[in-house]
C-alpha cells in the first residue's frame, strides 16, 4: 500500500473518532454536568485515544474488508471502525495505567498522561472511564444485533486476559528485590501472550468476525473448521513476535522513534532481553546482570545495556526475528481456504506484514 493510500485509510478512520468522541462527551453534557467536568472527559478522550498507530482499531476495518472481499458500504464500514475505536479505547485504558503502573515518563511522544499538570492519580479514574466508554459505544450501536452479547463478552474476556497478564508481568517484576531465576522464557511467553497477544491481535479479527456473520464452525472439504480457534492458533504466536519487538526496542530504541523512554531495565522486567542475556552470559557477566539489573539507577541501566551490545542482542534478535518470520508464514499457510464468510489467509498474512521489521 501506497503511503497516500495508508494517511487516506488512516483519515477516514479518524473522521469516525470525531462522531463516537461527540457522542461520549454529549452523553456526559445530557446529565448536566459542569462544563469543567465535560472538558476534563474531553481531554482525556482526545489525549489517550487517537495519537498512537492506530493499527490494532484499522485492524478491525480492514480484516472485515478482506472477509467480505470487497468495499465495505459506508454503514458496514461505520460499524467496523466503532468496533476499531472500542479496541483504541481499550489500548488507552491499558496503557494510561500501564504507565503509573511502569513509572514511565513518555507516550506517544508527549508526556505519559498521569504525569500531566493536575491530573497524577485522577488518571485511574480516567482510564475506568475509557474502559466505560466501550460498552457505551457498544449499546449505542449494537444493541439490536444478534452479536451483540457476544461483543460484550469478548471485550470483558480479553481484558480478564490482559489484566491477568498484567499481573504476572508485575508480580515477576517485583521492585525491591531482583531474582533473575525468576525469569525464563516459558514465563516470558505466559506473560507476553496474555498482556498483549489477545487484546492487540486476537481481539480485532474475532470482532471482524462478530461483524461479518463468520459462523462458529464449518465444513471444508470434509473438514470442521473452527475460525476462532483457528485465529488463535496464529494470532497468539504473532503476538509474542509483536511483544519481543516491543522488548527489543524498549531497549535499543530511540525516544524520537519509538515515542516513549525504555523503562524495561529500571523496572525489572521480564524481558526477552534479558531472557536471552541470561542464556548466553558467563559466569561473569551473569553477576553483572545480577548486579545491576532492575536497580532504579541510571548508571546500573548502562552497565546492563553494555552487556547486551557485548552478548550482541541485536544480532540475536535480527535472527530470531528472520526464523520467526519462517515460522509465522509456515502456520498462515496452513490456514485452510473457502469461499465467501470463510476464513482468508490474508487476514493473518496482513498482519504480519504490518510488524515485519517494525521500528517504532
Ligand atoms: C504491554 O506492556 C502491555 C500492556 C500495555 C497491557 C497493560 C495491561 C493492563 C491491564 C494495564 P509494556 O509495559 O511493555 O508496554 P509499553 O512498552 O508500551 O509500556
Ligand atoms: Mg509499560
Ligand atoms: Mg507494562
Ligand atoms: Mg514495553
Amino acid at each position: 500500500m501506497s503511503s497516500t493510500d495508508k494517511a487516506v485509510r488512516r483519515a477516514k478512520f479518524e473522521a469516525v473518532w470525531k462522531v463516537v468522541k461527540q457522542e461520549l462527551v454529549d452523553h456526559i453534557k445530557e446529565q448536566g454536568m459542569p462544563d469543567d467536568v465535560v472538558d476534563w472527559f474531553e481531554r482525556n478522550l482526545e489525549y489517550n485515544t487517537p495519537g498512537g498507530k492506530l493499527n490494532r482499531g484499522m485492524s478491525v476495518v480492514d480484516t472485515a474488508e478482506i472477509l467480505k472481499g470487497r468495499t465495505l458500504t459506508d454503514d458496514e464500514y461505520f460499524k467496523a471502525a466503532v468496533l476499531g475505536w472500542g479496541v483504541e479505547l481499550l489500548q488507552a485504558f491499558f496503557l494510561v495505567s500501564d504507565d503509573m503502573m511502569d513509572s514511565s515518563i513518555t507516550r506517544r511522544g508527549q508526556p505519559c498522561y498521569y504525569r500531566v499538570p493536575r491530573v497524577g492519580s485522577i488518571a485511574i479514574n480516567d482510564s475506568f472511564m475509557l474502559e466505560a466508554a466501550i460498552y457505551f459505544l457498544l449499546k449505542k450501536h449494537f444493541r439490536s444485533e444478534s452479536y451483540y452479547v457476544d461483543l460484550i463478552e469478548l471485550f470483558m474476556e480479553t481484558t480478564l486476559q490482559t489484566e491477568i497478564g498484567q499481573l504476572i508481568d508485575l508480580t515477576t517484576a517485583p521492585e525491591d528485590s531482583v531474582d533473575l531465576n525468576k525469569f525464563s522464557l516459558e514465563k516470558h511467553r505466559l506473560i507476553v501472550t496474555y498482556k498483549t497477544a489477545y487484546y492487540s491481535f486476537y481481539l480485532p479479527v474475532a470482532l471482524a468476525y462478530w461483524l461479518c456473520g463468520i459462523p462458529a464452525e464449518y465444513t471444508l472439504k470434509g473438514k470442521t473448521v473452527k475460525p476462532f480457534e483457528l485465529a488463535k492458533d496464529v494470532l497468539i504466536p504473532l503476538g509474542e513476535y509483536f511483544q519481543v519487538q516491543d522488548d527489543f526496542l524498549d531497549y535499543s530504541g530511540t525516544p524520537e522513534q519509538i515515542g516513549k523512554i525504555g523503562t524495561d531495565i529500571l523496572d525489572n522486567k521480564c524481558s526477552w532481553c534479558v531472557n536471552t542475556a541470561l542464556a548466553r552470559a558467563t559466569p561473569e557477566q551473569r553477576k553483572i546482570l545480577d548486579e545491576n539489573y532492575g536497580r532504579k539507577d541510571k548508571e546500573c541501566e548502562a552497565r546492563v545495556k553494555a552487556l547486551y551490545a557485548e552478548l550482541d542482542i541485536a544480532g540475536i534478535y535480527a535472527e530470531y526475528e528472520e526464523n520467526v518470520y519462517k515460522k509465522l508464514t509456515g502456520i498462515i499457510s496452513d490456514v485452510p481456504e473457502g469461499g465467501e464468510g470463510t476464513v482468508k489467509r490474508e487476514v493473518f498474512t496482513s498482519f504480519l506484514s504490518k510488524i515485519y521489521k517494525r521500528q517504532k
